[in-house]
C-alpha cells in the first residue's frame, strides 16, 4: 500500500544518504483518545480537530486519566479513555540541504470499543514538508502534520494494534534531523515528543460488546494441590506488614530462580527442570522473564503468541508442581514502563483473567525502570496497571519495580501506592557492584513499611558477569533472611556468563547435579537449601 510517488526522488536521496545508519529510534508518545457517542460521531472535522488541539497531551499527561477539556463536545462524550501511539523513527538522511526522517507509526487500541475513526496531530517545525505518507492521508499546516486514516483502515478493533501506517518529512534545519541511536528522541531539540495527539471516534455498540464477549479469556482451572507441595501446605499468600504470610497468616519467604530471557532459553521451561529446583534445590518459586524490547522481545518484534505460550507453559509447571511463579514484564532496554504501557494492559489483563483462579501466581508488572524513568512515572504506570489485574483477580501479590534498575526502594517508600492491598516493590543487586548503598535503601524502606520483593540478583556484577564477590553477596543473604525477604536468582541458562547457574558445558535442561551447575549454581542453590 506504500505510496510510492516519491521514488524518483527517494532514490536520489539514498545515493546522498549521508553516514547515520539507520538505527531504531523510538519515541513512544502519549495520547488521548475521545470516546465520543454516536452522536458526536456525526460531529463536523472542524470540532473534533478544535478537540484534538484543545487537548494537547505531552508525555507527561498520557497516562493520566484524561477529562474531557472541550465544552463544545463534553455533552456528547460518554467517556474517555487512553491509549498509545508509538512513532518510531526507522531512517535519517540529507539530501539537497534538507533532512529527511522517516517513521513508523502505530496505534494501539486497548479501550473496548471499536474505534470507527482516528486521526493524528503531530507537532513538527514550521518548514516541515511531507514527502511520502503511506496507509493514511496527511497534510502539514501550521506546524502540524495531521493524519487521517484510509476508508479501509478507519477501524481498529478493541485490543488490535495499526501497524502499516508510516511517513517521511525533511526540514531545512539541521535541528530537524532525527538523531539516530539515540533513545526516546524524536528530534534533537524534542520538538515531536510531546506534540501528539490522537482523536479517535468510537461505537461502543452492543455489537462490539458481543464480539468482546466471544473473545474472552477462558479463565484456566487450577490442577488440584499434590499433597506436600510448597503450595499445599502454604496456600494463598497476603501481605502483613513486610511480610509475605501463608493462609495461615505464618510467615513465609519464597526462594527460587528466574528464567534467562523466554524468548532466548525457552528449553528451561519445563516441568522437570522445575521439579529439579523444587525437590533438590529447596525451591518454592519460579519466575518467567519476558522481555519487553530487547531482541526477540514481546515488544520489540518477538512472536507474541509464542512467548504468552512459553509464559503459560511455566505457569502450568509450576502449578502442577505446587510451586509459586512470577510472571515477569520485563522492562529494561525500554527504560520506562510507559513505553509500551498500551501492550502492557492488555497482556496482564489477559493473563490475569487466565490465572484468577491461581493462588500461586504473581504479577511483576515492571522489571527494571531506568534510564531516568522516576519513581512518579512509575507509579503512573502501576495505578494504571494495577487496577487492570485487580478487576479480574482481587489479591494476588503484585510486584512494582523502582526507578534506577529497582534499586531505589527507599524513593517509593516515600510515596507509597495506596487503595491495594498486596502490592510490593522491588529490589535487584548484583553483589558485586551493589554493596553497602542499597542495602541501606532497603533498610530504610523497610523501616518505613514497604513491602520488598528481591525478585532478582545474582552474585556477580551488574553485567551479569565478571567476578562472584562471596563477602558482599553473605552480607546480602544477612539482610535477606533477617527480614524474610523473598528473592529469585537470576538465572536459569547455560549461557556464558557468570550469573548462569547451569555450566556452559552442559546442556541438560532438568536433573542437573552439584558438577552440572556454575559457581553461581553452587551458591545459590546451598542459599535456597539453607546450607
Ligand atoms: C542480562 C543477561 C544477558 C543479556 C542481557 C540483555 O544476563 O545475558 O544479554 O540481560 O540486556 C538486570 C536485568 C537482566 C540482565 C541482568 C544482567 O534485569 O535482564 O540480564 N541485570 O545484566 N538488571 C541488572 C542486571
Amino acid at each position: 500500500m506504500k505510496n510510492n510517488q516519491n521514488q524518483t526522488g527517494n532514490s536520489k536521496v539514498s545515493k546522498i544518504l549521508i553516514a547515520i545508519i539507520a538505527v531504531l529510534v523510538i519515541a513512544v508518545v502519549g495520547l488521548v483518545i475521545a470516546l465520543v457517542s454516536s452522536k458526536g460521531k456525526e460531529e463536523n472535522d472542524n470540532t473534533t480537530r478544535e478537540h484534538a488541539t484543545k487537548t494537547d497531551v505531552t508525555s507527561e499527561t498520557a497516562t493520566k486519566t484524561a477529562t474531557a477539556t472541550d465544552s463544545g463536545t463534553t455533552e456528547q462524550q460518554t467517556e474517555i479513555t487512553m491509549d498509545f501511539v508509538s512513532v518510531v523513527a526507522v531512517n535519517a538522511w540529507e539530501s539537497d540541504g534538507r533532512y529527511f526522517s522517516q517513521f513508523d507509526v502505530k496505534v494501539t487500541n486497548s479501550s473496548n470499543d471499536v474505534f470507527t475513526n482516528w486521526k493524528l496531530d503531530i507537532k513538527v517545525p514550521t518548514d516541515t514538508l511531507l514527502s511520502d505518507i503511506w496507509n493514511g492521508t496527511g497534510v502539514v499546516k501550521d506546524g502540524i502534520l495531521s493524519i487521517e486514516a484510509q476508508d479501509y483502515n478507519k477501524e481498529i478493533q478493541s485490543g488490535a494494534v495499526l501497524s502499516d501506517l508510516g511517513f517521511i518529512i525533511s526540514t531545512k534545519d539541521k535541528d530537524g534531523l532525527l538523531i539516530v541511536g539515540q533513545d526516546n528522541a524524536f528530534y534533537s531539540n524534542g520538538t515531536l515528543v510531546d506534540g501528539l495527539v490522537v482523536v479517535a471516534e468510537t461505537t461502543p455498540t452492543e455489537e462490539a460488546t458481543q464480539e468482546q464477549t466471544t473473545e474472552e479469556v477462558v479463565s484456566n482451572t487450577p490442577p488440584k494441590k499434590e499433597e506436600g507441595t510448597p503450595f499445599a501446605n502454604h496456600g494463598k499468600l497476603s501481605l502483613d506488614g513486610t511480610d509475605i504470610v501463608d493462609e495461615n497468616g505464618e510467615k513465609y519467604q519464597l526462594k527460587g530462580l528466574s528464567t534467562h530471557g523466554l524468548a532466548w532459553f525457552p528449553q528451561y521451561v519445563n516441568k522437570e527442570a522445575f521439579q529439579t529446583f523444587r525437590d533438590d534445590w529447596g525451591a518454592n518459586l519460579i519466575r518467567l522473564a519476558m522481555y519487553t524490547d530487547e531482541n526477540g522481545g514481546y515488544c520489540s518484534g518477538g512472536n507474541r503468541e509464542q512467548l504468552k505460550q512459553t509464559v503459560c507453559d511455566g505457569v502450568e509447571a509450576a502449578t502442577e508442581l505446587g510451586m509459586y511463579v512470577i510472571i515477569d514484564w520485563h522492562v529494561l532496554h525500554d527504560l520506562s514502563p510507559k513505553v509500551y504501557e498500551a501492550d502492557a494492559k492488555i497482556f496482564f489483563d489477559e493473563m490475569s483473567k487466565k490465572y484468577k483462579d491461581y493462588d500461586n501466581v504473581i504479577y511483576e508488572i515492571c522489571n527494571e525502570p531506568n534510564g531516568g524513568t522516576t519513581w512518579s512515572d512509575v507509579k503512573e504506570y502501576a495505578e494504571d496497571i494495577i487496577p487492570i489485574i485487580r478487576a479480574n483477580d482481587n489479591d494476588a501479590i503484585i510486584i512494582v519495580g523502582t526507578p534506577t534498575w529497582s534499586q531505589d526502594v527507599d524513593i517509593a517508600a516515600q510515596d507509597p501506592i495506596t487503595g491495594y492491598e498486596n502490592i510490593m516493590y522491588a529490589v535487584h543487586f548484583y553483589a558485586a557492584t551493589h554493596t553497602d548503598n542499597i542495602r541501606n535503601k532497603v533498610t530504610t524502606a523497610l523501616n518505613s513499611g514497604l513491602p520488598i520483593f528481591v525478585s532478582e540478583f545474582s552474585i556477580c556484577d551488574a553485567s551479569g558477569n565478571g567476578a562472584i564477590d562471596y563477602g558482599q553477596a553473605e552480607k546480602w543473604f544477612d539482610l535477606i533472611n533477617s527480614n524474610n525477604l523473598s528473592y529469585a536468582a537470576w538465572n536459569i541458562s547455560n549461557k556464558n556468563e557468570t550469573s548462569s547457574i547451569i555450566k556452559a558445558s552442559c546442556t541438560k535442561t532438568s536433573g542437573w547435579t552439584v558438577d552440572d551447575l556454575s559457581d553461581t549454581g553452587v551458591w545459590i542453590r546451598k542459599q535456597i537449601l539453607g546450607n
